[in-house]
């Protein structure tokens, strides 16, 4: 054999040709239920539950049918819930004025999931565009173009109403300018500044990979779109101003939206910020993609794959419609 030189840092699989070996390789990958947040759509009518037909094993509950699912889970160790609030009998009006009402099923369902399950961090979706008969996230001016003082008021109201009801986490995916600051001063100002955190959706951009859940939450607007306040998908300079603008509001929490095809966005934004920690939602459209993409076990193993490069990108949390999924891969190991 001819005395090839191989110089001795060269040779790499020597370091990985074990599992454990590989598990050293792969540094802050680690899939835990702590690194995962399922996102919940919830129906004003409480025994009701839907099937979501553009994602295959998803549902809209109501809340007396949520609790008994949820149960089921969070004996398999679910930690954190995203919750959506879906009217159909409620009106909608031009300021979401049933977003906050006694009637929303998201201030109805906080009390009664706080009671049912004591560990279970409580994040809500905060936004106008399931509640507004325009269909968009803000307020708009009679011209039809956003109102950035209305909304930004008008978020931070219904932020702290969903605060008062008993959630640990607002999550404003408004998009609207100042949110951040608007709904901070707000806790502040009703005392709750330390038992609710803000999750900013900091990065988000104009996607058109949210197409299954504005299917199933009717929440497509109704002229126009959502350019002129979801970031243009070209923009890393936008997404990197828009999260040192939330950090200094008072964002506790930043994200990415949506996830892979944003991964470069994620890696620069933790590199920015370090100290925050960084939530991916791997949106509506990327769980059919994947659902999709052959038997179970390529479903599995795709999303597996998936969620590790979220994590090696700098994620420390994913928000994932295969949370179930997740927890069953990882109570088999
Ligand atoms: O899974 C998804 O597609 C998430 C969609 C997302 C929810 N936060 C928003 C996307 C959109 O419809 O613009 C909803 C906006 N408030």
């Amino acid at each position: 054999m001819s005395d090839l030189f191989v110089s001795r840092d060269h040779v790499l699989q020597g370091g990985y040709f074990h599992s454990t070996l590989r598990k050293l390789q792969e540094p802050d990958t680690s899939i835990e239920p702590h690194n995962i947040m399922y996102p919940i759509f919830l129906l004003e009518n409480d025994d009701a539950v839907q099937p979501v037909s553009s994602m295959p094993n998803v549902y809209r509950y109501g809340i007396n049918q949520l609790i008994p699912a949820l149960t089921e889970l969070v004996e398999k160790g679910l930690k954190s819930i995203l919750i959506f609030g879906i009217i159909d009998t409620l009106p909608k009006d031009a300021t979401g004025s049933n977003a906050d009402s006694a009637s929303n099923p998201v201030i109805r369902a906080l009390p009664r999931l706080r009671a049912a399950f004591p560990s279970l961090l409580l994040t809500t979706d905060v936004c106008l565009c399931p509640y507004t008969s325009h269909g968009h996230c803000g307020v708009l001016t009679p011209s039809g173009a956003i109102d950035h003082a209305a909304s930004v008021a008008r978020i931070a109201e219904v932020a702290l109403a969903y605060a008062k009801a008993g959630a640990h986490v607002v999550a404003p995916s408004d998009m609207m300018d100042n949110r951040i600051k608007a709904i901070k001063d707000a806790l502040i100002a009703n005392k709750l500044e330390n038992q609710v955190s803000l999750l900013s959706y900091s990065c988000k951009f104009a996607s058109s990979l949210y197409g299954p859940f504005r299917d199933t939450m009717k929440s497509s607007p109704m002229e126009g779109d959502r350019k002129c306040y979801q970031l243009p998908p070209g923009s890393a300079g936008l997404a990197a101003r828009a999260a040192a603008r939330d950090v200094a509001e008072g964002a506790d929490f930043l994200m990415v939206k949506p996830g892979l095809p944003y991964l470069d966005v994620v890696r620069r934004t933790k590199d920015q910020f370090p100290n925050h920690p960084l939530f991916i939602y791997q949106v509506s459209g990327e769980y059919a993609m994947i659902a999709k993409c052959g038997d179970s076990g390529e479903v599995a193993a795709t999303l597996m794959e998936t969620l590790v490069c979220m994590r090696r990108a700098g994620a420390d949390c994913i928000i994932t419609y295969f949370a179930p999924l997740v927890l069953s891969i990882i109570n088999k190991k």
